[in-house]
């Protein structure tokens, strides 16, 4: 079963992670260098062994595409996971001790605050679509790797980036899935995800559910089958307060695949909507709670 990568890397982690103390003042166990391949013919790599939130991780890909940097359309929509970065930042700057509904009834009521403390920096949306060059132009990188996959799909520069050095420090997170590179054979898109810093058991399985997602869509747009989804994790962890969580997932059998149905095929890579995607046949174990660090 294609999950069983994910659950040997989580057992990798508590038997042989390297105790490391991280930026959050968590801790972690970590591994350096670690990937995963999937085929995306056998079905779509949600996992199974705990609910993933499929739908707020289509919304944050939809997000990510459309370009905006902005808290306002997530919680719009009812995605919240996005919330702890802004609010840590009001509270450090003025001191208030504002709890997290509140903060997020302000960002959706009142454009004032929303435009000061609701913005998360040139994220990956700005950088995937309006990455601005050091002689004033701006690039839209996923325009080019659509009109690239389509018009030279042998060339070894399909890949976007969301690492844009000179502007790291304005980014409430620096990116973690950082590049996407795609290459194409016998009618398949595959891709690659390089991923700078993996939070395995919260982030990893919505990136590679979104990773797929983009595959996926990129594939039907260019008139391809989707090929392997491969993802390669550099500092890949686990959090010390996630090691029960992680041993309760472990206990669990994987259960087949789901599949991802697109329902229409809009126009452009722009042109697709929340309502344009099913997930059939997810049957997966329940949710497990587990606190993000900050
Ligand atoms: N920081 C850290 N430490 N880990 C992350 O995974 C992370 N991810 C970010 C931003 N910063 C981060 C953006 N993506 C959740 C999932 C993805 C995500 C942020 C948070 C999350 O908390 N997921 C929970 C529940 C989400 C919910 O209740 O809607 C989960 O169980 O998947
Ligand atoms: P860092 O910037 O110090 O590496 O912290 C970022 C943390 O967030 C780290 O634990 C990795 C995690 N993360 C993911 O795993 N996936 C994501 O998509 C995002 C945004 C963050």
């Amino acid at each position: 079963h294609p999950e069983t990568q994910y659950l040997d890397l989580l057992r990798d982690l508590l038997e042989r992670g390297a105790r490391r103390e991280d930026r959050t003042g968590v801790g972690t166990l970590a591994l350096f260098g670690r990937q995963m391949r999937f085929d995306l013919s056998r079905g779509f790599p949600l996992l199974t062994t705990k609910r993933i939130f499929y739908k707020a991780a289509i919304h944050e890909l939809l997000w990510f595409l459309s370009g905006d940097t902005r808290l306002r359309p997530l919680l719009q929509n009812g995605v919240r996971i996005w919330t702890d970065w802004p609010l840590a930042r009001y509270r450090r700057e003025t001191g208030e001790s504002i709890d997290q509904e509140t903060f997020e009834r302000r960002v959706l009521e009142d454009d004032a605050f929303a435009a000061r403390w609701g913005d998360l920096g040139p994220v990956y949306g700005k950088q995937w679509r309006a990455w601005e060059t050091a002689d004033g132009r701006v690039v839209d990188q996923i325009a080019q790797l659509v009109d690239g996959i389509r018009g030279n799909p042998t060339s070894r520069r399909l890949l976007f980036t969301g690492w844009n050095v000179g502007e790291l420090e304005r980014m409430a997170l620096p990116p973690c899935h950082m590049t996407y590179q795609y290459f194409v054979a016998d009618g398949r898109l595959s891709g690659i995800l390089y991923q700078r810093s993996a939070d395995t058991l919260l982030g990893l399985p919505w990136n590679l559910c979104e990773a797929a997602l983009l595959i996926h869509m990129l594939a039907q747009q260019c008139d391809l089958e989707p090929g392997e989804l491969v993802w390669t994790g550099a500092d890949v962890h686990l959090y010390l307060n996630h090691v029960e969580q992680a041993r309760q997932q472990l206990g669990r059998e994987p259960r087949p695949l789901p599949r991802l149905v697109i329902r229409r095929r809009p126009e452009s890579l722009f042109g697709y909507r929340f309502e344009d995607f099913a997930i059939e046949g997810y049957d997966p174990h329940p949710h497990i709670r587990a606190e993000v660090a900050v």
